[in-house]
Parts: C-alpha cells; structure tokens; sequence
C-alpha cells in the first residue's frame, strides 16, 4: 500500500504539539520528503503557539505593499510573525489558528491566483505550493475569510470547503472557540503603533462579535521566537558568515580616496553574490561620521587617517545578521584611534565573559561598563567613573536580540538560555559637538576643564565593534569571529 501521508497531515492539522511533531517524524520517515524543513518547522511553531495560547481565535495578517513612487512598489517583506508561522513571503494572506478547537485548527487564506496580475508583479503561489512551504493542509480562498471568522467567533457551524478537492465536511463547533480574540498588539511596547492595522481589524470584528474579548500575541511571539532551533541558527550562521565575507572584503578594498558610496555598493554586491538582502541598511561612516549612531547617507570622499565605521547585515530567509568594524582606511591605526579602540575592545571582552546561561543583557552591559568606564578615566574623557558622565561618550545599549528581525523581541531582563542569539556591541563616539550642549553649571565648568585636552586629541573619533553571540550550555560562541577584530588581525590583513 502506497503511504502518501495523508493520515499524518490530518495530525498536523489537529495543530496538536505531541501530534504534529508525531506526523512529522512519520512524514521523514515513512513518506520521504514530503514536507520541506522549514515545512517541518513551521508546523511546530504553530503547535507551539496554540499550545501557549489554549484557546480562542489566532488571527494574523499580511503585511503590506509599501509605495516607493507613483506605480513603484519597495519589495514586499512578509511580516515576521506570520513568516514565523507560515514562511510564506507572499502579500494579501491570512492564518486562522483555532486552538483549543476542533478541526480545522490551522487555516491558511490566499489569494485567487490571477494571471493577469501575475504577468506584471510575478508568479502568486498555488495551492499546492502553499502547503509545502508551510505545512498546512486547509487553504482557502482570502474571499472566504470573513465568513470563517465570523462562523468561528460566533460559534456556529460553517462550511468547509477543501480547495483541491471537492471534499466537503462541516466544522465541529460542539467545543466553541471561547470568546478569546489573539492578534499581535505589542501592547505596553514601543512597538504597538506597528500593528495599527491589527487594531483596527479587531474593531471591525468587536462590532460583529461584542462578546469578543482581545488577546495580545506579542509576549507569545516574543517567548517563541527568542530561542532558535538549529535550523534558525544554520540560517543565521550564513547571513552572519556572508556579512563577515563583507567586511574581510572591506578590509581589502578600501584606500583613502574612495567614497564611502562605493564601499556601500561592494558590500551589497557580497551580500547578492551569496543570494542574500540586507537585513538594513548599511552605515558605512568615515572620519567624523563614524559618531553618528545610525549615518545611512554613505556618501562622502574618505580621507587618510580616518577611520570608517561600518555597521552591516546580510539577511537569509528573513534572519538577519549584524556585526560592526571599524578600521583605519589607510590600513594603520593612529596611536589614538588604537588607545580608544583598544578601550571598546577590551569592554566587549569582559561584556563577553559575562555570558552564560542564566545571565541578561543588563549584566552583559554592566560587565561592558565597568571597563568602559575605567578606559575613559584612564584616558582622560571623564573626570570620574560613579556617576553618568560616560554617556557622553557611550549613549546605546550593549546588546540586543537578533533574529527575523535585526533587533528581535526580548527585553534586557529576559534570563539567556541555550539557543539564544544576540549581539555585543559597545561603541565611544566623540562628538565634535558633545560638550557644547552640557548645562552651563559650575561642576560642568569644572569638568570641562579636566577632559579638554583629552577631548581635543580624540575628537570626531568613532568606534564600534559588534559581533553576534550564541548562548550555549557551557557559556557562548562568538558567530562572527572570521571577520577580523583586534588591532593587529586588522592591521594584517589591510597588509600595509
Ligand atoms: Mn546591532
């Protein structure tokens, strides 16, 4: 007898973890390679989800086209979450997740195929094609979304109808999807006017369905996504692995004379020659640009004894790299670019040591601190260590979360585990203009007074480095070590 998988697939639908994970095994085993690894990996995401949530409704949308100009569209990006349950990079889909429900639990909305459209913007998926990348066996028709929604959230009986085949079953309802409607909101986050669109669907659905009581997906989301599976660090490994390429390659090119545009344009090239995106855009920051936080105007003439600052990241498959350097154009170090740099590397190091399973990011920051904090004292851009005059200098968080997104979900208290991924990226900027905005004060006067000198030997100096970090059991692995780093691995391989 022919196995084709179908019995597993209606595991998979029962969104079941225990289950799914069951059918997954049968379908790698059994059947062959009927569904993909991200296949495999969504479809235990989504189990993850419905069990987290228990029960309700699980509403996400598809982002939108953005408009660049007139007819002109910007490259449609899915948004992370529903990639994060789907994979599916398309515009105008839809997932329903009915936890706690019975079938169907996972249904997945497309558009009507359109040859006419598709002859302008390319290719929309079939069916088919829907179900391998995502694992999911009920799609249908975004036409049929609001009757779904609608059907579930007032828990009558609806009709379902199997796109591919002419298969036709009714929905058990007997145990009714509670009241619960869950949707991303990022409520209490800086992030929640991101999902204004979420918002605004769920209204239209609370004036349907007053009893509907709404749920935020964001913590769960959050909770999920910030330990990777070995296949998100394999994706991340190669966008982390092209971007070190980038900078080596950097490293290689660069002379004094050359605009920073071009440097820019190279690095992309990198990223492309591999398949891959950005995963934002490049800073590349020359001489006193190097100070501003997040330069992206990439186009000034680099000069010889500057520094160049550059802060970059391939993407693959949405995960997105981020490593920073900071090297001399003209291939050396002047003694005070390497007394401050050594001073940033020396605070990763310790910020480095301070992970391990059980830390945060907030110890990963003061560990940076403390030597931050000594180098600049020692060298004269501060005038004592207890209080926040460092901030001068050193004004952005150590770490944050890398993932789908280049500053993925998680807070600075969140305990690290194995199979978390983050970035550790001190950085001193000194400012042309820093010390004409201090309150005119007489212990500002007199602070002034101690760090001048220091201040005029190091000005419109700027460093960074920044590398990604795996949480292991035993401690962490720096991920973007091939990217050289200390002064004389840089100074070597410049080779002048
Ligand atoms: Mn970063």
């Amino acid at each position: 007898m022919k196995r084709d998988g179908r019995l597993a697939r209606r595991w998979i639908a029962t969104g079941r973890l225990a289950a799914a994970m069951a059918a997954v095994l049968f379908l790698q085993t059994a059947v062959g390679d009927t569904l993909t690894e991200k296949a495999t990996e969504t479809v235990l995401r989504r189990a993850r989800l419905m069990e987290r949530a228990g029960s309700g409704l699980v509403v996400l949308i598809s982002g939108e086209t953005k408009n660049f100009s007139n007819d002109v569209d910007y490259p449609f990006r899915q948004e992370n979450n529903l990639f994060y349950l789907t994979g599916i990079n398309q515009v105008g889909i839809a997932l329903a997740l009915r936890p706690g429900a019975q079938e169907p639990r996972e249904v997945l909305f497309l558009p009507r195929r359109d040859p006419s459209r598709e002859r302008w913007t390319g290719r929309m998926l079939s069916v088919e094609e829907a179900r391998r990348l995502s694992g999911i066996w009920d799609i249908r028709e975004t036409g049929e979304w609001e009757s779904f929604l609608d059907a579930a959230l007032s828990g009558k009986d609806h009709e379902k109808r199997l796109s591919s085949s002419e298969e036709h079953t009714r929905v058990d309802n007997a145990a009714a999807d509670s009241s619960d409607l869950w949707l991303i909101l990022g409520n209490g986050t800086a992030l929640a006017p991101l999902f204004r669109r979420e918002r605004v669907f769920a209204d239209t659905l609370a004036a349907r369905h007053p009893r509907i009581r709404r749920k935020d997906l964001y913590p769960l989301f959050r909770d999920l996504r910030i330990v990777k599976s070995a296949y998100e660090i394999g994706r991340l490994r190669k966008a982390i692995d092209i971007t070190c390429e980038a900078h080596q390659g950097v490293m290689q090119k660069i002379r004094p004379g050359i605009n920073e545009s071009e440097l820019d344009g190279f690095i992309h090239s990198v990223f492309r020659k591999h398949g891959a995106q950005w995963g934002f855009p490049s800073i590349v920051g020359s001489g006193p640009n190097a100070t501003t936080l997040h330069y992206e105007q990439n186009d000034r003439w680099i000069e010889d004894g500057e520094m160049v600052l550059m802060d970059i990241g391939a993407e693959v498959d949405h995960y997105s790299a981020d490593v920073t350097r900071t090297i001399p154009a003209g291939g050396r170090f002047t003694q005070e670019q390497k007394t401050l740099y050594e001073i940033v590397l020396a605070a990763q190091e310790a910020a480095f040591s301070a992970i391990r399973p059980g830390a945060t990011i907030r110890e990963v920051h003061n560990a940076a601190l403390t030597t931050l904090k000594a180098g600049l004292l020692r060298v004269g851009l501060v005038a004592d260590t207890t209080g926040n005059q460092y901030r001068m200098w050193f004004m952005h968080g150590t770490s944050h979360w890398l993932g789908l997104d280049v500053h993925d979900p998680g807070t600075r208290d969140t305990i690290f585990a194995p199979g978390m991924v983050l970035t550790v990226e001190p950085g001193l900027y000194i400012r042309e203009d820093a010390l004409d905005y201090l309150e005119k004060t007489s212990g500002n006067e007199k602070l002034l007074q101690t760090i001048r000198p220091a201040f005029e030997r190091y000005k419109n100096i700027g460093i960074r480095i920044e590398d990604d970090v795996l949480v292991t059991q035993e401690g962490y692995e720096l991920l973007s070590g091939s990217a050289p780093r200390t002064v004389e691995a840089i100074e070597m391989l410049m080779g002048r």
